[in-house]
């Protein structure tokens, strides 16, 4: 079934109690909690579906209450449900606050810092320094999913991601993702100490991944991705991007709950840049919190992508950090929950000013 009706929070900022009392903090009331809090929206963005397109409506939370919403309630209400329902902790990290996930590529053709960490020991160590720059969690990837680039050999891919799991277990009580499509490798790292799996085909690749994973009883990252690396971003085809990619979400976590993973394990990720061109991306960036209505944790990858070159016309990925600030920034705002990034300590810089800032407290710091 596809939905004709999305809703989107608008007007998102952090929850202010009032002066603490004898009697406790006041609450003052203001919007509703976005997945359980720290912030509130008070507004949505009401967007409705039809063969001539997408009519996008902004109405106040107020007015939403008052007035009647006709035929629209039902359809909508489940997601407004969905939007603010606290979030799961994820592998034991609370939510509540933004996390980071640190890239560690174990991969001698990834495009970013390709060659630098395919030993074993240089990728630990780079593991370990981005732990203490401040990742929650540490992205494990041995196979490049950058547009363009081939697969990598089951064997292959095993051999360069588990010691290195197995390395960073030994040192560290960060978690640890792995990013790969293959049930083999999944299973793997799970035994090797993985407490995350991380999909870019949101198991839809490997026929034994969904199966796999349940078995594993570990969180999922399930990223929207159209077509295969070697050919997605040819001719990406979409009717509105942001929606589709909504759709197949929804989609892929009703494949994961029919298949015994709950939704507390499980967290969405519209994939950028996966086949999809620079309107594509921004768009979906732009949308970031229409998300949330899926009911589960938004993860947003945007660090040093190609949007960002194509927006500020730097071709190099290691000058593209100040972008990539802005777009991990831009999608915490709108209540994101995890941000996977290259550069831990300028993002971690930068999330601790934003926290201050919303909080207008000095007690969250790097
Ligand atoms: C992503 C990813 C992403 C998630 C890669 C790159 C390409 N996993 N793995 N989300 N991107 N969940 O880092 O540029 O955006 S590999």
């Amino acid at each position: 079934m596809q939905r004709s009706l999305y809703i989107r929070p608008l007007g998102i900022y952090a929850f202010r109690q009032g002066t603490a009392t004898e009697e406790g903090p006041q609450e003052v009331w203001g919007g509703l909690p976005l997945a359980g809090g720290p912030l509130a929206f008070s507004a949505l963005e009401v967007l409705e579906r039809s063969p001539r397109g997408t009519l996008r409506r902004t109405i106040g939370l107020g007015d939403l209450f008052e007035r009647d919403w006709g035929r629209n309630t039902l359809a909508a209400s489940d997601l407004l449900e969905e939007v603010r329902s606290p979030r799961a902790r994820l592998a034991g990290l609370s939510l509540n606050r933004p996390r980071i996930m640190g890239i560690v590529n174990v991969t001698p053709d990834s495009f970013s810092d390709g060659g630098q960490h395919d030993s074993v020991a240089a990728a630990v160590a780079h593991g370990l320094k981005l732990a203490e720059q401040g990742a929650d969690i540490l992205d494990i990837g041995g196979e490049s999913t950058r547009p363009g680039s081939d697969t990598v050999a089951v064997d292959d891919e095993l051999r360069r991601v588990i010691p290195v799991i197995e390395g960073l277990r030994a040192k560290t009580d960060k978690l640890i993702s792995i990013d790969t499509r293959k049930a083999e490798v999944m299973r793997r790292a799970a035994q090797a100490g993985a407490d995350i799996l991380n999909d870019v085909s949101a198991l839809t690749h490997d026929p034994l991944s969904l199966e796999v994973a349940a078995e594993s009883g570990l969180p999922v990252m399930l990223m929207h991705a159209q077509g295969d690396p070697k050919t997605m971003n040819d001719d990406p085809q979409y009717s509105d991007v942001v929606l589709d990619v909504f759709d197949f979400l929804e989609q892929r976590i009703r494949a994961c709950l029919a298949a015994g993973i709950p939704k507390a394990r499980l967290i969405a990720d519209p994939g950028i840049g996966f086949g999809k061109h620079l309107h594509h991306n921004v768009a979906v960036l732009s949308a970031m919190s229409l998300y949330h209505g899926l009911g589960v944790p938004v993860l947003l990858g945007a660090s040093r992508k190609k949007l960002i070159g194509q927006l500020c016309n730097v071709e190099a990925p290691q000058e593209r950090v100040p972008g990539s600030l802005a777009a991990a920034l831009h999608s915490i705002s709108q209540g994101v929950q995890i941000v996977r990034v290259h550069d831990v300590a300028e993002t971690r810089q930068a999330v601790a000013v934003w926290e201050a800032a919303q909080a207008g407290s000095e007690a969250a710091l790097c």
